[in-house]
Protein backbone atom coordinates (compact mmCIF):
# COMPACT_ATOMS: atom_id res chain seq x y z
CA UNK A 1 0.00 0.00 0.00
CA UNK A 2 1.70 3.65 -1.18
CA UNK A 3 -0.92 6.03 0.22
CA UNK A 4 -0.80 9.75 2.35
CA UNK A 5 -4.35 11.57 3.15
CA UNK A 6 -5.80 14.30 4.73
CA UNK A 7 -6.38 13.21 8.55
CA UNK A 8 -10.26 12.40 7.42
CA UNK A 9 -9.04 10.64 4.98
CA UNK A 10 -6.71 8.37 7.14
CA UNK A 11 -9.77 7.93 9.17
CA UNK A 12 -11.57 6.38 5.99
CA UNK A 13 -8.49 4.29 4.61
CA UNK A 14 -7.94 2.74 7.77
CA UNK A 15 -11.67 2.01 8.28
CA UNK A 16 -11.27 0.52 4.68
CA UNK A 17 -9.05 -1.84 6.09
CA UNK A 18 -10.90 -2.81 9.04
CA UNK A 19 -9.26 -1.00 11.71
CA UNK A 20 -9.27 2.87 12.81
CA UNK A 21 -6.37 5.36 13.11
CA UNK A 22 -4.12 4.67 15.94
CA UNK A 23 -5.32 5.31 19.21
CA UNK A 24 -2.79 4.84 21.87
CA UNK A 25 -4.41 4.74 25.09
CA UNK A 26 -1.32 3.59 27.40
CA UNK A 27 2.31 4.94 27.55
CA UNK A 28 3.62 1.57 26.86
CA UNK A 29 1.45 2.23 23.17
CA UNK A 30 2.95 5.63 22.93
CA UNK A 31 6.71 4.75 23.43
CA UNK A 32 5.61 1.28 21.25
CA UNK A 33 4.53 3.89 18.80
CA UNK A 34 7.29 6.08 19.08
CA UNK A 35 9.55 3.33 18.44
CA UNK A 36 8.08 1.76 15.50
CA UNK A 37 7.68 5.08 13.67
CA UNK A 38 11.14 6.26 14.61
CA UNK A 39 12.13 2.83 12.73
CA UNK A 40 9.91 2.34 9.62
CA UNK A 41 8.92 6.01 9.55
CA UNK A 42 11.45 7.23 6.81
CA UNK A 43 11.44 11.09 8.14
CA UNK A 44 7.62 11.38 7.32
CA UNK A 45 5.17 12.49 9.80
CA UNK A 46 1.91 10.48 10.62
CA UNK A 47 -1.92 11.21 11.97
CA UNK A 48 -3.17 9.19 14.60
CA UNK A 49 -6.49 8.97 15.96
CA UNK A 50 -6.74 12.03 18.20
CA UNK A 51 -8.09 15.68 18.14
CA UNK A 52 -9.42 18.82 19.54
CA UNK A 53 -11.66 19.27 17.20
CA UNK A 54 -14.85 19.84 19.09
CA UNK A 55 -13.13 21.64 22.29
CA UNK A 56 -10.12 23.53 21.35
CA UNK A 57 -7.13 21.66 23.91
CA UNK A 58 -9.57 19.01 24.76
CA UNK A 59 -8.02 15.94 23.25
CA UNK A 60 -9.94 12.70 22.28
CA UNK A 61 -9.80 9.39 20.95
CA UNK A 62 -11.31 10.05 17.55
CA UNK A 63 -13.05 6.29 17.85
CA UNK A 64 -14.71 6.60 20.82
CA UNK A 65 -14.89 10.58 21.37
CA UNK A 66 -13.53 9.73 24.71
CA UNK A 67 -11.14 12.05 26.55
CA UNK A 68 -7.28 11.10 26.26
CA UNK A 69 -6.13 8.53 28.57
CA UNK A 70 -2.07 9.37 28.33
CA UNK A 71 0.29 12.50 28.98
CA UNK A 72 0.67 13.55 25.28
CA UNK A 73 4.58 13.34 24.05
CA UNK A 74 4.30 17.06 22.56
CA UNK A 75 7.24 18.15 21.01
CA UNK A 76 8.84 21.62 22.22
CA UNK A 77 6.08 24.70 21.65
CA UNK A 78 3.41 22.45 20.80
CA UNK A 79 0.02 22.35 20.98
CA UNK A 80 0.09 25.85 19.93
CA UNK A 81 -3.07 25.61 17.83
CA UNK A 82 -1.23 27.80 15.04
CA UNK A 83 -4.09 27.94 12.61
CA UNK A 84 -6.34 25.78 13.98
CA UNK A 85 -4.83 22.58 14.69
CA UNK A 86 -7.08 19.85 15.94
CA UNK A 87 -5.33 16.76 14.53
CA UNK A 88 -2.05 14.91 16.50
CA UNK A 89 1.08 14.01 14.24
CA UNK A 90 3.58 11.88 15.07
CA UNK A 91 6.74 12.63 13.56
CA UNK A 92 9.55 10.12 12.61
CA UNK A 93 12.55 12.10 11.16
CA UNK A 94 15.71 11.95 14.03
CA UNK A 95 15.14 15.56 15.52
CA UNK A 96 11.55 14.60 16.97
CA UNK A 97 12.64 11.82 18.90
CA UNK A 98 8.85 10.13 19.10
CA UNK A 99 7.32 13.22 20.04
CA UNK A 100 4.03 15.14 18.34
CA UNK A 101 3.00 18.20 17.08
CA UNK A 102 -0.37 19.34 16.66
CA UNK A 103 -1.54 19.88 12.77
CA UNK A 104 -4.20 21.19 10.67
CA UNK A 105 -6.19 18.41 9.47
CA UNK A 106 -6.28 19.44 6.42
CA UNK A 107 -2.16 18.31 6.06
CA UNK A 108 -1.81 15.39 4.06
CA UNK A 109 0.68 12.86 6.29
CA UNK A 110 0.79 9.56 6.18
CA UNK A 111 -1.47 7.56 8.57
CA UNK A 112 -1.08 4.74 11.00
CA UNK A 113 -3.94 2.67 11.41
CA UNK A 114 -4.46 0.06 14.59
CA UNK A 115 -5.80 -3.07 14.61
CA UNK A 116 -6.78 -5.04 17.53
CA UNK A 117 -3.40 -6.40 18.93
CA UNK A 118 -0.87 -4.62 16.95
CA UNK A 119 0.01 -1.37 15.09
CA UNK A 120 0.27 -1.31 10.78
CA UNK A 121 1.69 1.28 8.86
CA UNK A 122 0.36 2.89 5.22
CA UNK A 123 2.49 4.87 3.99
CA UNK A 124 3.29 6.32 0.47
CA UNK A 125 2.20 9.19 -2.09
CA UNK A 126 0.08 11.64 -1.74
CA UNK A 127 -3.35 11.03 -2.78
CA UNK A 128 -5.39 14.73 -1.73
CA1 LIG B 1 -6.39 22.71 18.32
CA1 LIG C 1 1.34 23.14 15.93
Amino acid sequence: MDISAACTNGWVLCQSFGSKLAEPKTQEEVTFLGRQTHQIGNGGNYFIGIHDIFLEGQWVYAGSREPVTITMPWARGAPDNFHEEDCVEMGSAPEWHELWGDVPCSSTLYYICEYEQNYEYQQGQVIG
